[in-house]
This record gives C-alpha cells, structure tokens and sequence, in this order.
C-alpha cells in the first residue's frame, strides 16, 4: 500500500516527505492550492478537520499532524533506512526535547516570517512590520541556544541525526534561502555547519528538487 501525501508544495507535508524518503517508504502526493483555499474545502475538511496540510492516508488510516506523522513512521519502520529515534531511551528523550523546542520556538517565528515576507504580498495584504521585527528577535534568541548545543554535539540529539534535526528542514530551508535570513544561520559557526549538514542530504535535496516550495 502506497502512503498518500496531501501538500507536498507546502513546508509542513515537506516534513512528512523528507521523513518517508529517510525511511524509504514508498508514497504518492495529492496537490492542495492553500491559494485557492482547497484546504477549507468540504472533502479535505473529511480527512483533516482543522483545514491545515499535511495530512497522510495509508490503506484506510489517517494520519495528521506532521510530527505525528514522522513519528509513527519512524516507529513503524524503525529497523528500515535511516533510523531516526535514538538507540537507548536517553537518546530517544533527547530526540524527543529538541523535535518539542522545533515545534514551539524554531517554527512559529520562523511561519511567521513566512506569513508576513512571502505570502502577505501574494495575497496582496500588508504585513506587519512589527511582526516581522519581533519574529527576528526570537529566531537570533533561539539559534543562540542552538549555537552553543551543536558546539557540544553533532546533531541536536547527539552524535546521530535524528528526527530532532530532520523536522528543521523545511522552515530552515524558508529561513535560509527564502526569507534573506541565511545570515542569521551563518554567523554562528557550529549552526552553519548543521545545517550544511543536514541540508545536503540525498533525502531533503530530493525532496526541494522534486516538490518546488510555491513560494
Ligand atoms: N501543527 C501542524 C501545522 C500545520 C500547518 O500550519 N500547515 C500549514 C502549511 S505549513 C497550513 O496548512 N497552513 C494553511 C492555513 O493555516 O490555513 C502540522 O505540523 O501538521
């Protein structure tokens, strides 16, 4: 059974992909235009009642919520590709805190950037100036703490990639290379070369290759 990926042009399902292809699971994608409001529709609503990519269907489950979602995988298929949860409970404690701190520190100012530098002058709203300062607060703040973890370890969970660093692909990516904020990654040496790291995998290089960010 082929897993169905809603999304795949959006940073959130980016997540999901880069996770199957870690753990060579095979899938498909469904396209949805956030755009066009094809997440609010009726049908989508079914599998996904918030209106927000992604959503997985594998078989007749359903599966939401990005981090969700590359968990079950990554326990699913833990002896299949890249294993991604740490070997002892320590490790898995660890994977654990930093996919939390990914979620609550590292992506919302970030999306927010997002929100407010790309896709504001797209749907032709004013972004928020504000905002936008503030969000850049907390980002340098954030990578501070991160500046001085990766100065003691490899990757944020130890000496092994993990899920940990893999859910900061797709709004490092938007930091990097999409918002002009790449100089916030490279003025802190142990954070740059992190990055370098774990952006030039074959899985995350395949996946901005084949499924273009829209914006
Ligand atoms: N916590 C959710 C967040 C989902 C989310 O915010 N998705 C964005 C795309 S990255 C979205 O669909 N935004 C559309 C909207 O908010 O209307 C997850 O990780 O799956």
């Amino acid at each position: 059974m082929v897993v169905k990926v809603y999304g795949p042009a959006y940073g959130c399902p980016k997540r999901v992909l880069v996770c199957l292809i870690e753990k060579q699971i095979e899938f498909e994608t469904v396209d949805v235009d956030l755009f066009k409001g094809e997440h609010k529709e009726p049908e989508f609503l079914k599998l996904q009642p918030f209106g927000v990519l992604p959503v997985i269907q594998d078989g007749d489950y359903t599966l939401y919520e990005s981090r969700a979602i590359i968990r079950y995988y990554a326990e699913k298929y833990r002896d299949q590709g890249t294993e991604l949860l740490g070997k002892t409970i320590e490790e898995r404690g660890l994977v654990e805190q930093w996919l939390e701190v990914e979620a609550h520190n590292f992506q919302p100012p970030i999306y927010n950037l997002v929100i407010n530098v790309l896709f504001s002058p797209i749907l032709g709203v004013p972004s928020d100036a504000k905002a936008v300062r503030e969000s850049d607060e907390k980002i340098a703040k954030v990578l501070d703490i991160y500046e001085e973890r990766l100065s003691k370890a490899k990757y944020l969970a130890g000496d092994f990639f993990s899920l940990a660093d893999l859910s900061h692909l797709p709004f490092g990516h938007y930091l990097v290379n999409q918002t002009g904020r790449g100089n916030m990654v490279r003025e802190r040496k142990h954070v740059s070369a992190w990055w370098d790291d774990i952006s030039n995998r074959p899985s995350w290089k395949k996946v901005v290759q084949q499924y273009k960010y829209v914006v």
